[in-house]
């Protein structure tokens, strides 16, 4: 057995490290060993002595050296040399992107404000943890985002918990803080059921969980129950599987409530102990009855009684949320009931239930703490803020829907320059990537810290910076952010690629040109030893040496005052307790007590328009080839998922005389999308799920064609409108559409062809169909 980081000769040696980004991933922080000869990366292996992912890892990891040395990589700092959008650059170098950058940070500070900059930054890669800093520290502006609507992702999640219960994000006990004995530790209990809702683990690996713990637990007798319009692999394995028609997980989730609390085989004594508003929670599901629910999700009623029945009674039992949860407009009551679920079945913080951090941690605060650079005249006029308090308060970053709104009004101010960093936006994150786009066109200046040239950095990038992967830089990985940080690996620089540089070290550099103060770090390990490892007394030396740092965890720790700044007993709300009756929800102006909203578009809020558009979209459950619109270029991962596709059922696709591989245009009164019919017995009849976030690298990315990024975004579909009254939460996930076959299977038939004109999309198409 090998502990040490890195052995072997100057010209052939092995890196032990774990994993983040880029290339995308959820910090799951999969160990692994990296062969590097003669200076380059030959081989990526799974490290056994990992203490989670134990040696296994997923197809992304394995074809890395596919990524880092792919021919389309940008390795050099890259000046616009044409007008915007003719992909047309100069190299340069370093110094002269940040002297450009510096001159015009300092230019808009001077004449529009710090306000009139925005970062823009995408989902949960190391990247999250520098671009608030970016914004705060570095530039000086109030203004960061993740401009996806409603901020669907993990920050809604985090946010309903934070208010509703008082602690960190909650995942399911699967022995993570067990290294040594993992699931045969006397402390760990194996849950009996484990209830997968609007998640898919083993695909997405999401939010910090290493999703085949599943198959380890299912291995050890564990069952599961399963919410999901979809047979996915896990459904499959199901005792119960309930397969709901998107967007209406609330009505279910209070169905289940009522026959718990009705039938009396909820936990009394949690609920009396430590929850608070029993009695109104009560009141609330009796409208709920699994009858009324079943109806409304499309799924059999007896289910929902058997399913309450057998999941009360079981000892020990747990419950993961996925993002689905949050891409419907009713998303805060979805994740607001599952919670409830969490409390009336006494799940928190039990051997084999959930385990939680505390609401912010040392460990993961430490980004949103730059926000004390920021004065609060700034602050308060930060876009958002005024409008939706309840998401500034939780996210420390902008509403996104209102940041377009202010692009696009240029009210109360303009914003004049954009950093995007770990985002490929219109592909992507932004939904009506249409309005955006017009949108960005109004910026003076954006910068792109990127590694390919994406869409988004050809059509408005003025200055693009290459950034390392996470084999080329130092860092550290920590699961759920230091909401429920199971371990803090060690990342171990083992390759040097062009002139690439990390997210932190740009931060850095370019921090000590415009914010010497706040920066005062030599360089990453000095950085991570001073600022962010000092509290647990290590530096990132001791961490490299240990591989991952393992923090200590203790169950129950409402009943041992270890969960609120106080140290009081009891949970981090108003209340100090879990509140079934939300407090700051009605603070902030919606309802305290969890309720069911139809989807905006659906076929009982919008039946009329549902006649012309019949099916029930969904959009983007995760495949293991790609991370978002990342890999899409990586030649074994295309060779798995060529094309993009729409789930569709055999008997819709009869009904609508498609066949397998046929391409499809799916579209309703937003816009539309052509993908490539996947024809599964899978998916719940009535609905279609369309894959999110594709767009064609082997294509031309100067515009109009942009690398084909209007072609197959399903996000054309999906408006913005229809946020949750608490600014978080969005419809990405229960939308409606119709379904035809593009004539003759050619693109360029299609009437409205909006993406190109009939010669491209024929010559495209030509070469395409010549690679098959
Ligand atoms: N390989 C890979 N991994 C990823 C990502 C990636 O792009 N690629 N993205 C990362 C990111 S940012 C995130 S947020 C996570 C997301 O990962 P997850 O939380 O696992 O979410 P999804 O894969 O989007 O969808 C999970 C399941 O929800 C189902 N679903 C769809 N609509 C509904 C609905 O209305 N209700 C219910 N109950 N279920 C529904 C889908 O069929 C799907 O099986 O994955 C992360 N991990
Ligand atoms: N319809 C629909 N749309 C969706 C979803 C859905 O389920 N349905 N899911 C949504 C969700 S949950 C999310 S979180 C968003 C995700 O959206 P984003 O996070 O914006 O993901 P990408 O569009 O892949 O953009 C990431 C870009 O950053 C680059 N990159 C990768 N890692 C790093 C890094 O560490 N540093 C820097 N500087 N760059 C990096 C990659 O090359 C890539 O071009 O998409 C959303 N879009
Ligand atoms: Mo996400």
């Amino acid at each position: 057995m090998r502990k040490e980081w890195k052995w072997g000769t100057d010209d052939d040696y092995y890196v032990r490290t774990c994993g983040w980004s880029p290339p995308g991933d959820h910090p799951v922080g999969c160990g692994m060993i990296l062969h590097v000869k003669d200076g380059k990366l030959v081989d990526v292996e799974g490290d056994p002595e990992h203490p989670i992912s134990q040696g296994r890892l997923c197809i992304r990891c394995l074809t890395l050296p596919e990524y880092i040395y792919h021919p389309q990589r940008i390795i050099h700092p890259l000046k616009r040399a044409g007008e915007r959008g003719e992909n047309k650059w100069q190299r340069i170098t370093w110094d002269e992107a940040y002297d450009i950058i510096e001159e015009k940070v300092n230019f808009f500070k001077e004449n529009y404000g710090a306000q009139s900059m925005i970062v823009l930054g995408g989902t949960g890669r190391e990247a999250t943890l520098y671009y608030a800093p970016l914004a705060y520290a570095v530039l000086g502006t109030p203004n960061c985002s993740v401009p996806l609507s409603g901020n669907a992702c993990y920050g809604p999640r985090c946010a309903a918990t934070q208010f509703a219960v008082g602690i960190g994000y909650p995942e399911i006990d699967y022995a993570g803080y067990f290294h040594e004995n993992r699931y045969d530790d006397p402390q760990y209990k194996l849950p009996e059921y484990v209830w997968i809702w609007g998640k898919e683990p083993l695909r997405s690996n999401a939010d910090g969980f290493f999703g085949h713990a599943i198959i380890d637990m299912m291995k050890r007798g564990t069952q599961l129950i399963v919410t999901d319009p979809r047979v996915t692999w896990l459904a499959a394995h199901a005792k119960y599987h309930f397969q709901i028609r998107p967007g209406t997980d609330t009505a279910l989730s209070l169905a289940l409530m009522n026959v718990m609390i009705n039938e009396d085989i909820y936990d009394k004594e949690f609920v009396e102990s430590w929850c608070w508003g029993f009695d109104d929670l009560k009141e609330r599901v009796q409208e709920y009855t699994p009858e009324r629910c079943a109806e409304i999700c499309d799924v059999p009623a007896e289910m929902i009684y058997a399913a309450a029945r057998d999941f009360c009674a079981a000892d020990s039992k747990s419950i993961q949320w996925g993002v689905a949860t949050v891409m419907a407009q009713n998303g805060m009551q979805i994740v607001q009931s599952l919670l409830y679920l969490m409390a009336i079945t006494g799940i928190y913080d039990v051997p084999g239930g959930i385990t939680c951090g505390k609401v912010s941690s040392a460990l993961g605060a430490w980004r949103y703490s730059t926000t004390g650079e920021i004065s609060e005249d700034l602050w308060n006029i930060r876009i958002g803020t005024s409008e939706y308090p309840c998401s500034a308060v939780a996210m420390s970053l902008n509403q996104p829907d209102m940041v377009l709104d202010v692009l696009e009004s240029e009210e109360p101010y303009k914003l004049h320059m954009a950093w995007i960093n770990s985002t490929s936006l219109i592909s992507c994150i932004n939904q009506a990537p249409d309005r955006w786009y017009d949108a960005y066109k109004k910026l003076d200046f954006v910068v792109v810290q990127e590694l390919f040239m994406t869409p988004i950095a050809a059509a408005v990038g003025d200055i693009i910076l290459p950034t390392s992967t996470f084999p080329e830089h130092d860092g550290i990985v920590m699961p759920h952010f230091g909401r429920n940080t199971n371990f803090i690996g060690a990342m171990n620089k083992a390759i040097e690629v062009g002139d690439c540089r990390s997210d932190l070290e740009v931060c850095i550099t370019l921090g000590k040109r415009l914010n010497p103060d706040a920066w005062p770090y030599e360089d990453a390990k000095d950085f991570f030893s001073q600022q962010f490892m000092g509290f647990i007394g290590k530096t990132f030396e001791d961490i490299r040496e240990l591989g991952v740092y393992e923090p200590p965890y203790e169950y129950r720790k409402y009943e041992k005052g270890l969960l609120r700044a106080d140290g009081d007993i009891g949970f981090e709300t108003i209340t100090g307790k879990v509140e079934l009756r939300a407090t700051m929800f009605e603070a902030w102006g919606d309802n305290a007590l969890p309720y069911y909203q139809e989807p905006p578009y659906s076929p009982v809020s919008t039946p009329e328009l549902s006649r012309e558009y019949p099916y029930v979209l969904t959009t983007g459950a995760r495949r293991f080839t790609a991370f978002h619109s990342e890999h899409k270029m990586i030649p074994t991962l295309r060779h798995i998922d060529p094309w993009p596709t729409v789930e569709i059922n055999p008997q819709d696709a009869a009904k609508e005389g498609i066949e397998q591989n046929d391409w499809v245009c799916v579209e309703n009164n937003f816009g539309q999308a052509v993908l490539r019919a996947d024809i599964v017995p899978t998916i719940k009849p009535g609905v279609v799920h369309g894959i999110h976030a594709w767009w064609y690298p082997e294509e031309d990315i100067s515009e109009p064609n942009m690398g084909g990024a209007w072609k197959s975004n399903i996000n054309r579909l999906i408006p913005h409108e229809y946020i949750s009254k608490l600014g978080l939460a969005a419809p990405l996930k229960s939308s409606i559409c119709k379904i035809y076959k593009v004539p003759d299977n050619n693109w360029a038939s299609h009437p409205d062809k909006p993406w190109k004109t009939e010669a491209q999309a024929k010559s495209i198409l030509t070469s395409q169909q010549s690679n098959q």
